[in-house]
């Protein structure tokens, strides 16, 4: 059996994409900027400066600003999210979530989380979920981002279990790249076209059978 599952947030245990974007689209807005949900796309599983960044690059007038203002636009966002996830509650994890946590749990398999979001230990609270997570990697310890294996391989290391005997579960493509590259069984959730990559790949997460994941992995 493999040793330890690592789980995404983002798409994967919640949906909080759609809140990320309304808080973008709240900053954006008082910028001047207009993005739609179809631009929101291109955010998933990318850190909050890296958003920034796409978001500026669309208008020509906001190519020169200094890191602190940046940072002060970023910090901006932020506090608009943090006043939207004060809505999140259990209710919000997605479906299949809670059982698939619990099978993994009483077969006594290590679970971590590799999430880009510096808020993941916040949302796991308001879910109730965090019991059930031995380690969450600080995002501002890393020096890579997805696609590299780096939030990967910090969970396992952590966990002291090798790379081999870990299962990574991701619902974008750089994530399913990430853990690809860390030497793991990847479990994509979501297109199948779009996570070609990934060893398996489930339609949703009721699709995250336990038993299946781990014949598949035992292959
Ligand atoms: P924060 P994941 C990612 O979560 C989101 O998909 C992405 O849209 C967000 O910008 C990033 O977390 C950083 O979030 O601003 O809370 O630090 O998919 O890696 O779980
Ligand atoms: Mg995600």
């Amino acid at each position: 059996n493999p040793k330890a599952f690592i789980f995404d947030l983002d798409g994967v245990i919640t949906d909080t994409a759609e809140f990320h974007y309304q808080a973008w689209k709240q900053l954006a807005e008082e910028l001047g900027i207009h993005i739609d949900r179809e631009f929101n796309e291109q955010l998933k599983g990318i850190s909050r400066m890296d958003s920034l960044d796409r978001i500026l690059a669309l208008d020509s007038s906001y190519q020169s600003l200094a890191a602190e203002e940046k940072e002060g636009l970023a910090t901006k966002k932020n506090e608009h999210y943090k006043q939207l996830m004060q809505a999140i509650t259990p209710e919000h994890i997605l479906p299949g979530i809670k059982d698939f946590l619990d099978t993994i749990k009483s077969n006594k398999i290590e679970i971590a989380l590799a999430s880009a979001s510096k808020n993941a230990p916040m949302i796991l609270e308001q879910l109730q979920l965090s019991d059930y997570f031995r380690y969450i990697v600080d995002p501002a310890k890393l020096s890579n981002g997805k696609p590299d294996p780096e939030i990967f391989t910090t969970a396992a290391d952590f966990l002291s279990v090798d790379y081999s005997e870990c299962i990574g579960v991701e619902d974008a493509a750089s994530g399913v790249q990430a853990i690809n590259a860390a030497s793991m069984f990847s479990v994509g959730v979501g297109d199948k076209e779009v996570l070609a990559a990934a060893d398996m790949v489930v339609e949703d997460t009721t699709g995250l059978d336990f038993n299946k994941i781990i014949e598949a992995f035992r292959q």
